[in-house]
């Protein structure tokens, strides 16, 4: 790692908890607490809003606008929509979560929908979930990603095909963005048994965004904070309990320091 590099990235962590970006996020009914109370644990300021009568000017007071399909219907679609053209107007950054894409055709079209009338600033998702979005062949059931598949290499066409900054997560996260590329191994296997823990992440990448303009540092950024505060959680519960774990989870995100990133981050920059 890049002795430049390894100062930098925990250094946003410091520049978000300074700032404290109000987060936006048109999210899902599985999620939305969880989101709220990790975004605030970390340093940030959540709101939720939908309606279509205020999206917009929500939208344009915010840092960042986050916009996850988990629980789509057609007016939460149309909201997106306008949220995010208010965004893409007054500079705020918009991160995308395509839950479930792929699992069903109503789930890739919206994604496609939004994305057309829409400037991404990121798309986070598992390795299915871009896959499907960038139109390339994978499982999905339910929102979870079927089976195992080459994320580096999805990533990085995916960023192609779509001209989008691209977050593929899972055992290893991969940030693919401008044709750089990095790979991040910090976490730990409980974050995939407590729903909603890639849903918050992606807000939680929104908070990064807003305060460092760098996408991929800011990913980067956002990526081990969460993985080593998730791996600090565990060594906390110190057993395979998933709620003690979540609650841990919440702790850690608003305990972490810039000295445990430092300690514990594993970051490779492959091209940077
Ligand atoms: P999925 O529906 O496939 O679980 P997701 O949207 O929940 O996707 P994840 O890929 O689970 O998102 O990512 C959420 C967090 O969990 C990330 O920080 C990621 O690094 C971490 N993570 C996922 N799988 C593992 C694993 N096997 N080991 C360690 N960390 C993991
Ligand atoms: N169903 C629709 S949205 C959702 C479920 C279970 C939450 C998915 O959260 P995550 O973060 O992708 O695990
Ligand atoms: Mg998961
Ligand atoms: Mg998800």
């Amino acid at each position: 790692m890049n002795e430049n590099v390894d100062m930098v990235i925990p250094a946003i962590l410091t520049k978000l908890r300074k700032h404290v970006p109000l987060v936006h996020n048109i999210t899902n009914v599985v999620v939305t607490n969880f989101t709220a109370n990790g975004l605030l644990a970390l340093g940030a300021s959540p709101v939720m809003a939908y309606a279509k009568e205020e999206v917009a000017e929500m939208a344009a007071a915010a840092d960042a606008l986050v916009l996850n399909i988990g629980t789509l219907t057609a007016e939460k679609v149309e909201s997106m929509i306008i949220a995010g053209k208010a965004a893409n107007q007054a500079n705020t950054p918009v991160i995308l979560d395509p839950v479930g894409a792929g699992a069903t055709s109503y789930r890739t079209e919206s994604v496609h929908r939004i994305m057309k009338e829409v400037k991404i600033s990121l798309l986070r998702g598992n390795a299915a979930e871009v896959a499907n979005v960038a139109g390339i062949k994978a499982k999905m059931r339910g929102v979870d990603s079927v089976s195992e598949h080459n994320s580096q290499g999805i990533a990085m066409e995916a960023a192609k095909l779509l001209q989008v900054p691209v977050v593929i997560t899972g055992e290893q996260d991969i940030v693919a963005v401008d044709g750089k590329l990095s790979i991040i191994h910090n976490g730990h296997s409980l974050l995939t048994k407590v729903t909603g823990t890639g849903c918050l992440l992606s807000s939680i990448l929104g908070a990064f965004i807003a305060v460092e303009e760098d996408v991929f540092l800011a990913s980067i950024a956002g990526l081990v904070t969460y993985g080593v505060a998730s791996e600090l959680a565990f060594e906390k519960t110190s057993e395979e309990s998933p709620g003690s774990f979540q609650i841990e989870l919440l702790n850690q995100l608003a305990k972490i320091k810039e000295e445990n990133i430092k300690e514990s981050m594993r970051v490779e920059i492959k091209r940077g």
